[in-house]
């Protein structure tokens, strides 16, 4: 797993947008917004995986397959509104089987893109009411465990004046400490 702010310049969502100079963002920064990664290598992953998700009450969980092959007539649609800058009123929590692919996740107050590249192994938790988007890479496919804790909450609410003042956004802001 890579973080690093993204050089917000017109192109390809799918190459790696690296800013000039480089700004790497280590997991503390990470965690400052709320945002947590652990990289669990595939190879007898289930314990751990189960270890995590017994801690965090994460009881139930499904796979995705982003790739043509996989979504088939949805697929368009779906790329598009993956990279639609959104929140969720719950954790977006995922660990990647195989493929790769980039998270953005906006850091507040500056709304500067982080982006953070994922790979097989990588487990990633974003949490509810924080603004993001998602993008496959040049690879082209990725297969992710979708955890959650009861039923699962995917809607994608696209930021707004509404989401600015949505409680699960307020409540993101103000457990990272930036007041609404
Ligand atoms: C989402 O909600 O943005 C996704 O599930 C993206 C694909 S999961 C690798
Ligand atoms: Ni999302």
């Amino acid at each position: 797993m890579r973080a690093y702010y993204f050089d917000n310049l017109p192109g390809d969502q799918r190459l790696p947008h690296d800013l000039q100079p480089y700004r790497p963002v280590e997991p503390p920064e990470l965690a400052n917004m709320k945002v947590l990664t652990w990289h669990i290598p595939i190879a007898g992953y289930e314990d751990k995986l189960e270890a995590i998700a017994r801690d965090r009450g994460y009881k139930n969980r499904d796979t995705i397959d982003v790739s043509r092959e996989g979504m088939g007539d949805v697929y368009e649609a779906k790329i598009k509104g993956f990279f639609e800058e959104h929140m969720h009123e719950d954790e977006e929590i995922r660990y990647i089987l195989s493929g790769s692919g980039f998270f953005d996740v906006r850091e507040t107050p500056s709304d500067a893109w982080i982006r953070i590249a994922v790979g097989a192994g990588d487990l990633l938790v974003l949490p509810a009411g924080i603004y993001h988007r998602f993008t496959l890479d040049e690879q082209d496919r990725i297969k992710a465990l979708r955890l959650f804790q009861d039923e699962p909450k995917w809607i994608p609410h696209a930021r707004s004046a509404a989401t600015d003042s949505n409680e699960h956004r307020v409540e993101y802001l103000c457990t990272i400490g930036v007041g609404a």
